[in-house]
C-alpha cells in the first residue's frame, strides 16, 4: 500500500495518473479530509521541503522500513522502477525519457507555476515584467513541445511513458496563463491521446472549469500566507 499525500494541481495530479497507469494500490490523503499539515514537522519527516505531492511505500522493494519519497519526478521514476513499467531499460530510450521528464521538472514546472501565480494570485496588479517574463518562457517551452511532438508519438519517443505523465497535467491548463493548446496542433494531437487513457481519466477527473479559465483567484489572507506568505515562511525557517 502506498500512502499518496495529494492535491489537486498539476504536479498532484502526476502522481495520480501514474498510480493508476501502473496499477498500485495506493491512498489518496488530502490535507482537507485527512487533516495532515505540510507546514508541520510531521510531514517534514515525509517531505523535508515541506510540499507536496509526497508518497510513503509501506511495502518498499527488498522490505523494510516504509519509505518516504518526495518531489514528483523523482516519485515517477521511484513508481516507475518499482513496478517495471513506463521506464524503459534500454539506455539509450530510458535517457530520452529521462531527459524529457526532467525538461518538465526544470523547465515546464517553474516556468507555468511562476506564470500561473503571477496570473492568478499575484497581489494585484501584478508586476509586468514578472508577468511577461515568465508567460513568455511558459510558452517558449510549449513552443519547444509542439515541435518534439511533430517528430515523436511522445515527448520520450515512441513509448508512452512517466515524461508525458508529468508534463500532460500542466498542459491541461495552459489557458490559465492564456495560451491557446488549439494553436498547437502537434502538442494538442498528443494531448487528446494521453487525455483518451481511461487511467489518466481516473488519475486525473474532469476539472471544475474554473480551474481551467484565466482569472485572478482572490484567497483570504490567511490562506495567501500558508501559501505564499509569512506563515509558510515562518514554518520553513524553524528547526
Ligand atoms: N517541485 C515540486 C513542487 C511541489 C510544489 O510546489 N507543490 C505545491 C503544489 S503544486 C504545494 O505543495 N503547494 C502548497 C500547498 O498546496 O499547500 C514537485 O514537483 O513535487
Amino acid at each position: 500500500m502506498i500512502n499518496c499525500y495529494w492535491v489537486n494541481t498539476p504536479n498532484g495530479r502526476k502522481v495520480s495518473i501514474a498510480l493508476e497507469e501502473m496499477g498500485v494500490e495506493y491512498r489518496l490523503l488530502t490535507a482537507a479530509k485527512d487533516g495532515f499539515d505540510i507546514l508541520s514537522r510531521d510531514f517534514r519527516r515525509i517531505n523535508p521541503n515541506a510540499k507536496l505531492p509526497a508518497i510513503v511505500d509501506h511495502d518498499p522493494p527488498g522490505g523494510g522500513e516504509p519509505f518516504a519519497v518526495f518531489e514528483s519526478g523523482a516519485i515517477l521514476i521511484y513508481l516507475a522502477e518499482k513496478t517495471g513499467s513506463f521506464l524503459s531499460t534500454d539506455t539509450r530510450i530510458r535517457s530520452t525519457q529521462l531527459q524529457w521528464l526532467m525538461w518538465q521538472m526544470a523547465g515546464v514546472g517553474p516556468m507555468h507555476g511562476q506564470a500561473h501565480h503571477f496570473h492568478r494570485y499575484a497581489p494585484r496588479p501584478p508586476d509586468p515584467y514578472a508577468l511577461e517574463r515568465y508567460t513568455r518562457e511558459a510558452e517558449r517551452l510549449v513552443y519547444v513541445a509542439n515541435r518534439r511532438l511533430r517528430e515523436s508519438p511522445y515527448l520520450g519517443g515512441d513509448e508512452y511513458s512517466i515524461a508525458d505523465m508529468a508534463s500532460w497535467p500542466w498542459f491541461n491548463q495552459m489557458n490559465v496563463i492564456h495560451i491557446a493548446r488549439e494553436d498547437f496542433p502537434d502538442l494538442n494531437r498528443w494531448f487528446e491521446q494521453v487525455a483518451a487513457r481511461p487511467a489518466v481519466q481516473r488519475g486525473c477527473p474532469r476539472l471544475p472549469t474554473r480551474m481551467l479559465e484565466p482569472g485572478f483567484v482572490p484567497l483570504d489572507a490567511e490562506s495567501f500566507s500558508r501559501g505564499f506568505g509569512d506563515i509558510m515562511h515562518r514554518a520553513n525557517r524553524a528547526d
